[in-house]
């Protein structure tokens, strides 16, 4: 079933230019785009965005790192892509990602691991609501989808 995520290209990616090499990869990997936008992560986000780890010792570290500079906030549409999208990230800490991911090719540090996708599909509706409104997610048609997904 096609399904949505959050994908967040975290202010490393943009500062280091890597936000076309990473969008190439997911573009090549057959995912739609169905919202994209450069932002500034607000403290208000932050917490909301990360809730889960509002009280971890490392939150103010992450929440600070988040806001430092803009990120691209993305929405991606396709079969199974919550998951995916993780797979596609690798482990959480770049030490642990396998070669091949967007973590174990490019990063070394977990406070600096490039890109945030949603961990479920119940996440990925919620996080998908603070970052776009309706309007900024779309439904539109790609031909090249019959060559990609068989049904
Ligand atoms: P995820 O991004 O792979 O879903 P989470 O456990 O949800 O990983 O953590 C959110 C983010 O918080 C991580 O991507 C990483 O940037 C940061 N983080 C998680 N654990 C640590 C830690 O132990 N030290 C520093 N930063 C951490
Ligand atoms: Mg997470």
């Amino acid at each position: 079933m096609s399904e949505r995520t959050l994908v967040l290209l975290k202010p490393d990616t943009v500062q280091r230019g890597l936000v076309g090499q990473i969008i190439d990869r997911l573009e090549k990997r057959g995912w739609k785009i169905v919202g994209l936008k450069l932002i500034n992560m607000t403290d208000e986000i932050a917490k909301l965005h990360y809730a889960e780890h509002v009280d971890k010792p490392f939150f103010p570290g992450l929440a600070s790192f988040m806001m430092s500079r803009p990120i691209i906030a993305m929405a991606l549409e396709g079969k199974n892509v919550v998951e995916a999208v993780r797979k596609f990230m690798g482990s959480t800490n770049p030490q642990e990602a396998q070669p091949g991911t967007i973590r174990g090719d490019f990063a070394t540090d977990i406070g600096r691991n490039l890109i945030h996708g949603s961990d479920s599909v119940e996440s990925a509706v919620r996080e998908l609501s603070i970052f776009f409104t309706e309007g900024e997610l779309h439904s539109y048609e790609r031909e090249i989808d019959a060559w990609i997904i068989e049904s």
